[in-house]
């Protein structure tokens, strides 16, 4: 592809409002321009990325077993209310009338469709297994879209779904797919993580989530550096202690803590620190409930854990008011003892002794409080953020945190939408069985993102070859120069003759700025046409990961590239 004749338009301001680096460098390098909030298009040089991630993609996929299929962007309600879920999503769920103001949504995801798919087209178990995937665009209008493709609410995913007799058919789909995402992302070039991750409202038994560690991401995940476990913080199981407290040494003393209301101030304000204290957290559910929970001062309450132990869909911390009337006292002094609610408490508290607690009192604390003498609490359970440092709890090694960015999920879904919407097959008994399901998504536009932000530097993008744009840059350092011209040419002509990506840069600008773009747009080889190297016969190349310059003989320019492009995509 010829520039001139290209419609790539680098900039060289980071516009404002784009926050994460990738969000920065897709809009720099001209791939993608924002429509509107969580809406973009793909400019050619950005498609081109995409449509090399959804070829790695498909190409896995095929491979796996998996048949491709292409549902609706626009989904009837009907479907959604036989899984009960129009009801069940906010204004998450783009939902839009037709001119008959018949009821539709833009599908965010599609088991409904596959579902009513599989139970007019899958009628026997010899039909089975069958595994159908789309790589299509899904709506979901996000609150806050943000950090450009990583959050978008228009975005592109492939989402394929697993239909199995039976659990141990679907969890053989499951392992497939968890394998095909390996192979995906590794294909890819990213440095990722498959971690145990929470099934959500989704429904099902089981699910991993594929993150790519990068400092943007949104999602915090552990890792342990002895074996082979991962799980996102919001799973990672944290075991019983074991140990029990030692013996109170204190007796508990009220101190005056006036308006020192946070675990920092307090630990300051009584000259100890936060992991001395214990915070006592007033909460609501779903459910209508409060209840108080206990966790050391310098813990995290993990809320998914606490709605698995409280058996509740979401909880809030309670309203000041109802904090007042639950402790007496405002916020920032509530405290377990003499408090007439319910009590849990993360293992760890189990094993403090004569530690800092409200008073329930304005501006009070007890110092010297300890389990069992001074309040009781009804559960010890596993209720707290997990951080580094933590015990595995498969191995007991240590566990590391790293932000990552999701960029595939799979979950075992069960029979929660083929019974639902009555998927059936005859079994080889003659008998009605509900199909057995998984389903398995992938962030096409995200997985680009996410490879922008692990592979870039200060000046630009450093874009891994299996995905890049082009493979090869060739640069003309002054297209008024013959010989310059006729050199590039010939190795353009050359290299596309041997099936190489390549982008001739052949703008008639001053090279500073052809140099300043090629670093930006991040093509993995770039080659400078110059006169003085040409006077030599040699053209110079520059590996834009490592920097590296090697200067190439013009004859063997063309073969030498080709060898690098080749050992780069294996
Ligand atoms: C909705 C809206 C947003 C949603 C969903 C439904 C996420 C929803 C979970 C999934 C599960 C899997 C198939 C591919 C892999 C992920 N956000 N999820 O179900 F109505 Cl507005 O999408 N689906």
């Amino acid at each position: 592809m010829r520039y001139t004749q290209y419609m790539l338009n680098t900039l060289k301001e980071t516009p404002s409002d784009a926050e994460v680096i990738s969000h920065q460098l897709m809009l720099r390098s001209g791939m993608i321009r924002k429509v509107a909030a969580g809406i973009y298009s793909y400019l050619p040089l950005g498609l081109r990325s995409l449509r090399k991630v959804e070829n790695i993609v498909r190409e896995e996929m095929n491979r796996a077993g998996a048949i491709e299929i292409l549902m609706p962007m626009v989904v009837p309600a009907e479907l959604w209310e036989e899984s009960g879920r129009w009801e069940q999503y906010g204004k998450e769920l783009l939902r839009i009338k037709d001119r008959k103001e018949s009821p539709f949504c833009l599908g965010p995801t599609h088991e409904e469709v596959v579902t009513d798919i599989a139970r007019r087209e899958i009628r026997s178990y010899r039909q089975l297994p069958v595994n159908l995937y789309q790589i299509q665009t899904k709506f979901r209008d996000e609150i806050r879209p943000r950090f450009g493709l990583m959050r978008g609410r228009e975005f592109i995913m492939k989402d394929a779904y697993s239909f199995d007799l039976d659990e141990q058919g679907a969890d053989q789909a499951y392992e497939k797919m968890y394998q095909a995402y390996r192979r995906i992302f590794t294909r890819c070039g990213l440095n990722f993580r498959a971690v145990e991750a929470d099934t959500g409202n989704i429904g099902g038994s089981a699910s991993h989530e594929f993150m790519v560690l990068a400092d943007a991401g949104e999602d915090a995940i552990v890792s342990c550096d002895s074996c082979e476990y991962a799980a996102n913080v919001e799973k990672a199981e944290l075991g019983d202690p074991g140990q029990s407290a030692a013996a109170a040494a204190q007796e508990m003393k009220k101190v005056l803590t006036p308006a020192r209301k946070t675990i920092e101030d307090v630990a300051l304000f009584l000259e100890t620190s936060a992991d001395q204290l214990v915070k006592t957290l007033i909460v609501q559910t779903d459910t209508g409930e409060t209840v108080a929970v206990l966790l050391r001062g310098d813990r995290e309450l993990n809320e998914i854990k606490l709605c698995r132990l409280l058996g509740c869909n979401w909880v809030e911390m309670a309203p000041e008011e109802l904090v007042v009337k639950a402790t007496g006292a405002p916020s920032g002094f509530a405290g377990p003892v003499g408090l007439k609610l319910r009590i849990l408490a993360d293992f760890e508290v189990a094993v403090m002794s004569d530690f800092i607690v409200g008073a329930n009192e304005k501006d009070a604390h007890y110092t010297g409080a300890n389990l069992g003498r001074d309040f009781a609490v009804e559960t010890f359970s596993d209720l707290r953020q997990a951080v580094s440092g933590d015990p595995c709890p498969r191995c007991g090694g240590k566990l590391q945190s790293w932000r990552g960015i999701e960029v595939g999920h799979v979950f075992k879904l069960g029979t929660k939408y083929s019974a639902a919407m009555n998927a059936t097959v005859l079994d080889d008994q003659g008998q009605d069985q509900v199909l057995y399901m998984g389903c398995y998504g992938i962030g096409v536009g995200r997985t680009v993102a996410a490879a922008v932000e692990q592979n870039h530097d200060e000046h630009g993008i450093i874009w891994p070859m299996p995905i890049a744009p082009f493979q090869v840059l060739v640069t003309m350092v002054n297209p008024k120069d013959q010989a310059v011209v006729e050199a590039a040419e010939a190795l353009y002509g050359e290299l596309q003759s041997r099936g190489i990506e390549v982008l001739l840069d052949d703008r008639d600008e001053r090279p500073g700025s052809k140099f300043k773009d090629a670093d930006l747009l991040g093509i993995p080889l770039r080659v400078t046409v110059g006169a003085r190297a040409l006077k030599e016969g040699s053209l110079e190349l520059q590996q834009r990961s490592s920097g590296e310059r090697t200067m190439l003989p013009i004859a063997e320019a063309a073969d030498a590239l080709a060898q690098q492009v080749r050992d780069a995509l294996c």
